[in-house]
């Protein structure tokens, strides 16, 4: 266990706070036997398991929906699932699962229901939230999105000059962007090549001209997509689009309505704005931005795909999510990912986790795991308000294979930090050059290397030389999950976000913390827009922070010209 983890203390809830039924989590019976079997299984080597267990790898291995999880590469031993399970019983989770599905508003700091599943619900479920069936509502706004990406997709939708769009660029942030560009990478090979899509999402200028500059306006189409529509990047780069475009369409003002349509659920900023609320695409607040992509903040994707694949999309989230509310936890992929998560990140001290895609396509798609992941589970206090004395949330970061192996995997192999990783794979390429077994190859020889490693008698027996042995040993021991697939399909795509979406609430609930808010966003947004005056300010303005940044403000002003 981490020693930081350790040494904090826990402050006891507030007297006020929304109470939950579960003892903290060192109090749970199952902390107390995972501390001791911890203890015992530590210095155990996977080879040693593995010898012991000839049919380790068949027998923990999970198939479901399509998706095939091998876990044995994990040091973990029967017991040690055993009482990851009784964990997971007595921290709730089955009751967790019943009431997110049922629409209980267990985001507790924000009084929200978390109803992503209910974004893939299948036309004639019912999916209460507040007593009202929202099923019926998300798809009228499928269907919407469908009409207006044929329209799109035919030419039918016409820009202000009569040509039709060539480019759809969505601006947004956050959950409102990270999805979208990742979908749009993910699902390329099924995108209409016809139309070129970018995302802008960075206030820096450079991101909005850098994706405008070899466009046409007139064949552009902005998607402004901001659940609150006041955030400051996505209100800054759209103002920008609102005014090349005007630029260009001589300030013909009815140009916005054929050049820009919004995804929000801010009708009113929508309007002021300047867009025809006729073309603004709702959901809901009991959507979280990072579980959004399945939402009308999927317009972009969709456009790219089509409304087919992006229903079939949907079908595989829903397969997941099915999965996940009713299979037995030790048969239930998400249950047993995040459980071996919660066992590195506690007992392990793993402060991180890789996640090696060996696709191409999923370029992105670490990157939109970390804030599914972190902006998720990186919290400091249970759901009700008192200070954890566990480690929460790990950070999780990687790139797709093979790129990774010939840069940050020696860490991974030799380093002295233990990197549980995640490997992904898919059996079918979806550009078959002959390539495919030599990429799929390195994922198992990655493994297994990381398993097993290479001992200082087989480095010998290559005829090495005795100094050069300890540079040339790999200790092995380095647990990883293998995920496979048949092929990267929008269907798949669905399964394998459900999967992790599913997997950080299963570790949330074990934490007792609340996974689907993110308060350590606001500090930072608020200091800024402080800050924006003191740095635009025509004279010297009156600086009041600290003396760091004080100074910092006084030189960049400086150096500007601004005084
Ligand atoms: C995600 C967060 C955050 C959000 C962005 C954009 O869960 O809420 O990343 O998506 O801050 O917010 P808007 O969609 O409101 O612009």
């Amino acid at each position: 266990m981490a020693v930081a983890s350790s040494q904090r203390k826990r402050t006891a809830p507030l007297a006020n706070a929304p109470t939950t039924n579960v003892p903290p989590l060192r109090q749970r019976r199952a902390w107390a036997l995972l501390e001791k079997h911890y203890q015992k299984l530590k210095g155990v080597h996977l080879r040693q398991l593995f010898s012991e267990d000839p049919e380790r790898g068949e027998r923990l291995t999970v198939e479901a929906v399509g998706l095939y999880l091998d876990y044995s590469k994990n040091r973990i031993t029967d017991e040690t699932l055993q009482l990851l399970l009784q964990l997971a019983e007595e921290s709730g989770l089955r009751d967790r699962i019943d009431a997110m599905f049922r629409g209980d508003k267990i985001n507790v700091s924000e009084n929200r229901s978390v109803l992503h599943v209910a974004l893939r619900a299948p036309r004639g479920a019912v999916i209460l939230h507040d007593g009202r069936n929202v099923v019926p509502d998300v798809h009228a706004v499928l269907d919407r999105m469908a009409d207006f990406s044929n329209r799109v997709r035919t030419g039918d939708w016409k820009g202000q000059t009569g040509k039709r769009i060539r480019n759809v660029i969505n601006i947004g942030i956050g959950g409102s962007d990270l999805g979208p560009v990742m979908a749009y990478e993910a699902l390329k090979h099924y995108s209409d090549r016809a139309v070129t899509f970018r995302f802008v999402s960075n206030v820096d200028g450079t991101d909005f001209a850098e994706a405008v500059r070899d466009l046409d306006p007139a064949e552009t189409l902005f998607i402004v997509s901001s659940k609150t529509f006041t955030t400051l990047e996505t209100m800054t780069n759209a103002r920008t689009a609102r005014e090349w475009l005007l630029g260009a369409m001589k300030g013909e003002h009815g140009a916005i309505a054929r050049h820009f349509v919004a995804v929000s659920t801010n009708a009113t900023e929508v309007a002021k704005f300047g867009i025809d609320t006729a073309n603004m695409f709702g959901f809901w607040d009991w959507v979280g931005g990072r579980y959004s992509m399945d939402s009308a903040i999927g317009l972009s994707t969709m456009i790219a795909i089509g409304p087919d694949n992006f229903r079939a999309m949907l079908g595989g989230f829903h397969e997941m999510d099915e999965h996940f509310r009713t299979a037995p936890f030790d048969r239930n992929l998400p249950v047993l990912m995040g459980l071996i998560g919660v066992w590195y990140n506690d007992w392990f001290g793993a402060q991180t986790v890789a996640v090696l895609p060996y696709e191409q396509y999923l370029k992105r798609f670490p990157a939109y795991l970390q804030q599914l992941t972190m902006e998720s589970n990186g919290k400091h206090v249970t759901l009700e308000g008192a200070q954890v004395d566990y480690d929460t949330g790990p950070i999780y970061w990687g790139e797709p294979g093979t790129n990774g192996q010939h840069s940050f995997y020696q860490l991974i192999h030799q380093g002295t930090r233990l990197i549980p990783c995640d490997f992904i794979a898919f059996a079918k390429p979806l550009n078959p050059l002959g390539h495919h077994d030599t990429l799929i190859a390195n994922v198992f020889a990655q493994t297994e290397a990381l398993a097993f490693g290479k001992t200082a008698e087989q480095v010998e027996a290559e005829g090495t030389p005795d100094w050069l042995v300890p540079h040339r040993l790999f200790e092995g021991n380095r647990p990883s999950n293998t995920i496979m697939l048949d092929a990267l399909t929008p269907a798949a795509l669905g399964k394998l976000v459900a999967l992790y979406e599913h997997s950080v609430f299963t570790q949330g609930t074990i934490w007792q913390i609340d996974s689907f808010d993110q308060w350590g966003v606001e500090l930072g947004k608020a200091l800024a827009q402080r800050i924006i005056p003191e740095l635009e300010s025509a004279t010297e303005p009156k600086l009041e922070h600290d003396s760091s940044t004080n100074t910092l403000i006084r030189r960049y002003r400086k150096l500007k010209g601004a005084v």
